[in-house]
């Protein structure tokens, strides 16, 4: 058998983690598509020469993001306001030129971060391939191309439109396979002063929380400043600033220009050091990750089996991505969680991937609520406590399972 590699470096990966059998993070299914429903293996590598930890395996950019995608970003009150503050960093940065500054978004879904630019006539554009969510940001005034972001792709927009000062990316640039292509894109679409600022789950976070629901089809990367720093290296790009974020768990924004064109922050080198002090570019640290992502399924069965046991009903809170990695890994089904509550449109009616739990409108949560709620949209805690006061009032408990499982 070929060895896998890995996909910034070409060096062999050794396989670290191996989640089982798993469908689509996204794939919310009726009924009858249950028969044909699409799983694979769902591993995880190491690359000793990039650092990168990596899926050995994922499914087609086609098969992830389409016309029926069923992650809309607007569903967070707390992310539209975080996409407000990142676009006002932006804007009060040192880097958007004066005159007529040009801003592209990859990824920008329903348009939750460009809208700040666009109401301010600033000129954008957002790369968007799932057609549905294009449609929404487009609606919202938000200039939209339905298209996977590439090389070729890169020079149409810089030939039409000419180079960006900005090359912004949110929770996206970590779910791209071919990184170097994306990379050498972005290059080709900077002005020579131009930067790129994007933001994704952090490694150091997933490591240290034991948060392995960050792994699923289509996060095919999970970056730290090593690995970052070492694929835009390749390309003759640098990484010259490190913002840590709440958003999603613990992410990072690295700010990244070409070589040269800005002094490096400190922050970068005090970032560095960190992440050798915890291991972040060692084997050894991601077989001990294992160890605890194992530990983790133990216990959340247990707890769960032991509250069902006493003939307490549970359901689930947000039908996560997130939710679908541990669903299937540890093997948690509608036995004992009924239902899933989401405020997602298109998600509701339907059944979770792999494990067929239904998924239900909110409404369900308020009018006939469980005894325990198992908060799989965890990222958002702080939104979801503010407005579950009535559930806790009248005696509900939440279960988490990061950084341990715990309920309270
Ligand atoms: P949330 C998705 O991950 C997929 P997911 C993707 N790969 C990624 O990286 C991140 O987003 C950015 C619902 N909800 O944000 C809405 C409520 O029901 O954790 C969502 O379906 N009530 C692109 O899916 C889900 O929960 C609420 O009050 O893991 C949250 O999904 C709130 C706040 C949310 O992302
Ligand atoms: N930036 C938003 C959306 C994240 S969801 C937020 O942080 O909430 C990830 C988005 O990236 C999806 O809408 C998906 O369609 C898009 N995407 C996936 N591959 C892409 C590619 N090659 N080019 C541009 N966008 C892509």
């Amino acid at each position: 058998m070929n060895k896998s590699l890995c996909r910034i470096s070409g060096e062999p990966l050794t396989e670290v983690l191996d989640l089982g059998s798993q469908p689509l993070g996204n794939g919310f299914l009726a009924k009858d598509e249950f028969q044909k429903e699409y799983s694979y293996r769902m591993a995880m590598g190491f690359c000793d020469t990039s650092k990168m930890f990596q899926l050995i395996e994922q499914p087609t950019p086609e098969q992830m993001f389409h016309e029926n995608y069923a992650f809309y970003s607007s569903t967070s009150s707390y992310m539209e306001q975080h996409f407000l503050e990142f676009a006002d960093y932006v804007k009060g940065s040192q880097y958007l030129s004066r005159n007529d500054p040009f801003v592209v978004e990859l990824g920008c879904n329903d348009g939750i971060m460009l809208k700040n630019f666009s109401s301010e006539g600033i000129r954008h554009l957002g790369i968007e391939p799932s057609r549905n969510v294009a449609e929404v940001a487009n609606t919202k005034g938000v200039r939209t191309l339905s298209e996977f972001f590439c090389e070729s792709v890169a020079e149409k927009i810089v030939r039409e439109e000419g180079r960006a000062d900005a090359f912004l990316a949110a929770n996206v640039m970590c779910h791209i396979p071919d990184m170097n292509g994306v990379v050498k894109g972005i290059r080709t679409m900077l002005k020579p002063t131009g930067v790129v600022m994007f933001e994704d789950p952090y490694l150091g976070d997933v490591i240290e929380k034991t948060s392995y629901d960050q792994i699923y089809d289509e996060h095919v990367f999970l970056f730290s400043a090593h690995s970052v720093q070492y694929m835009f290296g390749l390309q003759g790009m640098e990484l010259i600033d490190v913002l840590p974020q709440k958003t999603h768990g613990g992410s990072m924004r690295y700010v990244l220009a070409h070589i040269g064109a800005y002094t490096v922050n400190d922050s970068v080198v005090r970032l560095l050091q960190k992440e050798k002090a915890i291991g972040l570019d060692r084997l050894e640290t991601f077989e001990n990750f294992r160890r605890n992502v194992e530990q983790s399924r133990s216990d959340l069965v247990k707890l769960l089996r032991e509250i069902k046991s006493k003939g307490k009903r549970i359901a689930g809170y947000g039908a996560t991505s997130k939710s679908t990695t541990i669903l299937n890994y540890c093997n948690i089904g509608p036995d004992l969680i009924e239902y899933i509550s989401d405020t997602t449109p298109i998600k509701q009616g339907k059944f979770t991937p792999g494990m067929h739990i239904p998924v239900k409108p909110y409404d369900a949560f308020q009018k006939n609520p469980p005894d325990y709620a198992v908060l799989f949209a965890w990222n958002h805690a702080e939104e979801i406590m503010a407005k579950e006061k009535a559930f806790m009032g009248a005696g509900g408990q939440w279960i988490v399972h990061v950084p341990k499982v715990q309920v309270f």
